[in-house]
């Protein structure tokens, strides 16, 4: 029976980690207390409240700014090794720059930081999770490489107050999202159409900022040698439209152009992969530009970005299926670049996020991908995770997690993949972005409607915490009625 096969080894390795993960302008609310200045999502959502599908912000959100040491009970009751968060660059420097540190933005954190050590649990931190300050935006935001110097002050900040209790570091959660979407098809915040230029761009500048990051860390803090630095992508797994070859060739293309061009320059060889050089530069003097679209790295600069991390972390969630779509020159944009068109198998089951189908074997098959193109690097798994509607009883979610994290296993044991942690998206339902409210991702429920945002554990937090404690797998899957009376 599919449902009670256990696998012949369905213990996590001993030194793996398990963490539960949010991010700042999702969880934190207090959006302009204390001294906090405006960040691009803070204008975004005042300004074009029709963009968000429930019109909301997430000027309170979870109120986790006022209500973080309940969070960090809920953690400690999970039994998780880390919280990976993120910090409000505009909570510290309100106006983007160095004129202005704000005292009160540091204290939250440390508060925040103190709190987890106290309670057994290691904080780690993602610099960047998409809320730029607005007046970086003003300078054009990340399609301008200014951005670079701006962005190691604030992460020079961040070492200089948390380093000393802070020993993983993420410098920039998902930077497709970032560029793709921010500066691309204008869907997330600042909402720039500037597809296949500006979200270039914004690619070159983030990786710049990263290195330059990795090495002030390297260089000047990490003096207990402890400390490590990564680059969390998104990546779903790409699976071929049809077994045409012009759709493998297509999945071959996506992969290049949606990992590797962030991949290949930090894990790979330094620079953009091969074809999304000629692919763009080609293309781009064909439509009659004077040189590439896609930024050229100078030599300095490969060797500046190669190696510049210590993880992979990946976020995972979906698969997609990709089609070869050899577009007409008249397009300028990084999918007519990439020459592909997505879409999900109807038969995949979806989440409440259109996005995200229940496909557990892509999380094998892209680690194993990840491995056999960049080498035997520690990924870190720095989020995964399920969205319906909020309710308590989430045998999806429990299913979701189950079926991933069996799907890892058979990763690590099967395929040898050095996968060394786990993050569950997320700790809490928060703000999804343009989903606002409605999508919910948390393992503990808010009460957005109630002004104390009470949190209670869903199913799922219970299933979680056993399998943390276990270290282990104890089924794949679970039948909603049984597994609530096993314990
Ligand atoms: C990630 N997609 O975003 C982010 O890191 C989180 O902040 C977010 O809440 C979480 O995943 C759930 O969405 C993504 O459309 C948003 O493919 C959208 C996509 C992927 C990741």
């Amino acid at each position: 029976d599919a449902t009670t096969t256990l696998l012949n080894t369905n213990s996590f390795p001993p030194n793996f980690t398990f963490g539960v993960a949010t991010a700042a302008y999702q969880i934190e609310g207090a959006w302009d207390e204390d001294g906090k200045g405006e960040s691009i999502w803070d204008r975004f959502t005042h300004e074009y409240p029709h963009r968000i599908s429930d019109a909301s912000t997430a000027d309170i959100a979870c109120n986790s700014y006022h209500k973080y040491k309940e969070d960090v009970q809920l953690i400690k009751a999970l039994g998780v090794d880390y919280y990976r968060f993120s910090i409000s660059w505009t909570r510290i420097l309100p106006t983007g720059y160095l004129n202005n540190i704000n005292e009160a933005g540091i204290q939250y954190y440390n508060n925040l930081i103190n709190e987890l050590i106290a309670n057994g649990i290691d904080p780690v931190i993602t610099i960047y999770h998409w809320d730029l300050p607005q007046t970086l935006q003003e300078l054009g935001g990340w399609p301008n490489s200014e951005l670079v110097t701006h962005y190691v002050n604030f992460a020079k900040i961040a070492f200089e107050n948390f380093g000393d209790r802070v020993k993983t570091w993420i410098t920039f959660n998902e930077p497709k999202q970032i560029c793709k979407l921010g500066y691309g098809d204008g869907s997330l915040a600042p909402g720039y159409k500037s597809s296949g230029i500006g979200d270039y761009r914004c690619v070159y500048t983030i990786l710049k900022s990263h290195a330059e990051a990795y090495h002030l860390y390297h260089n000047q803090f990490n003096t207990d040698k402890q400390g490590k630095v990564g680059f969390t992508m998104d990546n779903f797994w790409y699976e071929p439209g049809s077994t045409s070859r012009a759709d493998e060739a297509a999945v071959e293309r996506v992969f290049e152009f949606y990992l590797g061009i962030f991949a290949n320059p930090i894990y790979g060889t330094g620079d953009f992969p091969q074809i999304v050089k000629d692919t763009v530069g080609n293309r781009s003097l064909l439509q009659g530009f004077e040189t590439s679209r896609l930024p050229t790295f100078t030599t300095e600069e490969v060797a500046r970005i190669k190696g510049t991390a210590d993880f992979f972390g990946l976020n995972f969630y979906t698969a997609v299926k990709i089609g070869n779509n050899e577009a007409d020159l008249s397009t300028v944009s990084w999918d007519s670049d990439a020459g592909i068109l997505y879409w999900w198998d109807p038969s995949w089951p979806s989440a409440a996020s259109y996005w995200l189908k229940v496909v557990p074997y892509g999380i094998r098959k892209a680690l194993k991908k990840i491995k056999d193109t960049y080498g035997d690097h520690p990924i870190i798994i720095t989020e995964n995770g399920y969205s319906d509607h909020g309710e308590l009883d989430d045998y999806d979610r429990v299913n979701y997690y189950l079926t991933y994290l069996s799907s890892i296993l058979e990763a690590i044991y099967e395929d040898d993949v050095k996968v060394v942690g786990y993050t569950a998206w997320s700790l809490l339902d928060n703000f999804e972005w343009v989903h606002g409210y409605v999508s919910r991702f948390g393992i503990h429920a808010v009460d957005f409607n109630d002004p104390n945002r009470p949190r209670t554990p869903k199913l799922s937090a219970k299933i979680f915490s056993e399998i943390v404690s276990n270290r282990t797998l104890r089924s794949t899957t679970v039948q909603a009625p049984d597994y609530a009376n096993m314990n």
